[in-house]
Parts: C-alpha cells; structure tokens; sequence
C-alpha cells in the first residue's frame, strides 16, 4: 500500500461504536468530524443501533452502533491515521482491550484493497461474524464483499441479531 497521503478517491465502509459519555452524541459528532476530514466526503450513513457489548469487561455500558460509507482521497494508512484523530479528539483512551470507549471507528472495508498487516487488516478481520457491524451496515451496503466471507447480507444471516434495536437516547 501507497504511504502517499492522498490518491485517486475510494469508498470506504466504517463502523462506528461508542459506549460512553452520550453514545449517539458521539457517533454524530463523529460523523461531522468525518465530513470535516481533508479529501473525504461521507456519502452515506445508518440508522443507530443499541448492541450488546461484545467481549471486555463484564458488566460495561451497552453500545451505539452505526455504518456510513464515505468518499476518501487519503490512503489506506492516512485514513486510519484521520480516524485516529477523530477518535482521540473524542477523548478515546485506549486501556482494556474491548473495553469501554468514547469512540471506536474501524475501517471494514477499502475498495480496492486487501490487506492483512495488522495495523491495517482489509477487510476488517472480525466484521464478518459481528452482528454490531453487519447490522447497520446492511442498511447501507448490503452486497457489499467482505472477503471471503462474502456480501455483508449473507454474513447477516448466518450471526443471530434479533437483540439489536434502534437507539433511544443521548
Ligand atoms: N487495525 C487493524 N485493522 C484495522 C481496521 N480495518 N480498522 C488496528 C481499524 N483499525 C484496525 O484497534 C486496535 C488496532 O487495530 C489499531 O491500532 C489498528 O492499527 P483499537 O481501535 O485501538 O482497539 P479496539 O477497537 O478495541 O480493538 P479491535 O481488536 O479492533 O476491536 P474490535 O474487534 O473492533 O472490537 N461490542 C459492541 N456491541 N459494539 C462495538 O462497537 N467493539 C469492539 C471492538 C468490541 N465489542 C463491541 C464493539
Ligand atoms: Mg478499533
């Protein structure tokens, strides 16, 4: 991959979660924070969703969850870098592994690209059998490839998701 910050403009498919500190606030200030990025335009984004906390700590708040697929001319490694920085200007302080957080925004796919560095795993490693992805992002994309695993609709059938309603609340 490229380490040159920009290119020619790609789709990119994120996953937003938040659990802390108003979730949904967060999961907007985000997507705001999204449109701001150089060379980035958000071209689409889910519904909010309340999961189930998936592994860390027992007992930590429940998550808000969304998708949105943006327009990008940062390369691979420049989009993580910016996500990084929405992430950390949202106050994200990274502890426990899978803990709680004000932000996490995780790249589950680039057109184009496939990687399996693991400071940048394309497609992402984890999305395929995660019901808090797969669920918003079949409202946005949902013949979306995940690899091997295939269109993020059929993933969806094969995970259970009938806990996951729509957000209601901050
Ligand atoms: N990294 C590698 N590939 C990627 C990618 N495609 N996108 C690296 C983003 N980052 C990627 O991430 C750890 C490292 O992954 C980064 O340094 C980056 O270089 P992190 O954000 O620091 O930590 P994390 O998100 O806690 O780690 P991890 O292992 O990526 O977590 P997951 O698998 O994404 O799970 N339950 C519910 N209900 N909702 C959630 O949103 N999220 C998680 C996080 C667990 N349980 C959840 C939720
Ligand atoms: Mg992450």
């Amino acid at each position: 991959m490229n380490e040159a910050a920009t290119g020619d403009a790609r789709v990119a498919w994120l996953s937003l979660g938040s659990n802390l500190e108003r979730p949904a606030r967060q999961v907007e200030a985000a997507v705001a924070a999204l449109q701001g990025a150089a060379h980035t335009d958000v071209l689409a984004v889910s519904s909010l969703y309340r999961t189930t906390p998936v592994g860390g700590p027992p007992g930590q708040p429940m998550f808000c969850n969304a998708a949105a697929a943006i327009k990008t001319g940062l390369m691979p490694y420049a989009l993580l870098a910016a996500l990084q920085t929405i992430e950390a200007g949202q106050g994200r302080v990274r502890d426990v592994r899978w803990g709680p957080r004000t932000l996490d925004l995780d790249i589950i796919a680039l057109e184009g690209v496939r990687s399996s560095d693991p400071r940048l795993t394309l497609p992402h490693p984890r999305a395929a059998e995660r019901a808090f992805v797969l669920v918003p992002l079949a409202e946005i994309a949902p013949a979306l490839e995940l690899g091997e695993a295939g269109r993020v609709i059929d993933c969806l059938d094969r995970v259970a998701h009938d806990d996951i309603v729509a957000w209601a609340g901050p």
